[in-house]
């Protein structure tokens, strides 16, 4: 039995190298292996299984990447990588989205989806993961009309020019944090736990309308006033809470903009979360 293993990993390898991205595919992580997802070799705080403790709880497997701390060099960068099931034409696939399940440690994460091919780099709108906000359902629209060029890297890789010709023949793709688009990670001390890494079709309309509790605040940190700004007027709840998690301020609104005086607040760090019944979402503001 022991001497089939070998062949058998072989060939478990070749038909993972030459899997492509199927719609409706999901990374779930419950196999106890990291999925073909990886970062490079030396980096020092690779992506690794971990058994416990995903969305659902106790016994849900899920995929944790950190930084090394450092503030140079390998491993600094909050980034993984996968090369196998996650290449090929998401055009013709019908591959529109990646929705995943988030987890920020320690710092906040902008988590997007970047892609490289013929037509270069090319990077999703990026998301905000609050950190310490528990595990966040992602939606990562990966449209032509929704990716962004992303410049060009290290790895010979070349800035995006045609968004078309990369969606048709994607050679790797990356889930990391960067405020911008990227091909790279940025430098930062974090930790994301990712699962149920899915291939999933263009948003649609009533998608989009999952997302619209999508909000600005500014300006942050704020002296006297904090302005609040919807992506909807739909009626949501607003409400803002300290670091002790004690809530200090909660409204309803349904206009697109709003305003809160927060002269009288006390300085330090508030979460401004507002919600619907379509989706929730949490945003760190800082009182001066
Ligand atoms: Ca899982
Ligand atoms: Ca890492």
């Amino acid at each position: 039995m022991k001497r089939t293993l070998p062949i058998f990993s072989l060939l478990f390898s070749l038909s993972i190298l030459s899997a492509q991205v199927t719609l409706n595919q999901v990374d779930d992580f419950e196999d106890s292996t990291e999925q073909g997802w990886f970062e490079a070799g030396a980096s020092g705080a690779p992506a690794e299984n971990v058994s416990t403790d995903g969305p659902n709880g106790a016994d849900d497997s899920y995929l944790r990447d950190y930084t090394t701390q450092n503030t140079t060099g390998a491993g600094s960068r909050l980034i993984i990588r996968n090369t196998t099931q996650w290449t090929g034409n998401f055009i013709s696939e019908g591959v529109g989205s990646i929705i995943v399940d988030v987890r920020a440690l320690n710092v906040d994460i902008t988590i997007r989806a970047s892609i490289t091919g013929p037509g270069g780099n090319f990077s999703s709108p990026g998301f905000i993961v609050t950190a310490g906000s528990g595990w966040t359902q992602v939606t990562l629209p990966i449209t032509s009309s929704d990716l962004l060029s992303a410049p060009a890297a290290n790895d010979n890789s070349a800035a995006g020019t045609d968004v078309n010709a990369t969606l048709a023949g994607v050679t790797e793709l990356r889930l990391l944090s960067n405020a911008n688009p990227s091909w790279i990670g940025e430098v930062t001390d974090a930790e994301m736990h990712l699962d149920n890494i899915t291939a999933s079709a263009p948003l649609s309309i009533s998608d989009f309308q999952l997302q619209n509790t999508e909000f600005t605040i500014s300006p942050n940190p704020a002296k006297d006033k904090l302005n609040i700004v919807l992506s909807s007027n739909d009626e949501m709840k607003l409400e803002v809470f300290d670091v002790l998690g004690k809530r200090v301020y909660h409204a309803s609104i349904s206009q697109l903009s709003s305003s809160i005086d927060v002269t009288n607040w006390r300085s330090g760090v508030y979460l401004v979360k507002v919600s619907s019944d379509q989706g929730t979402q949490t945003k760190r503001f800082i009182k001066q």
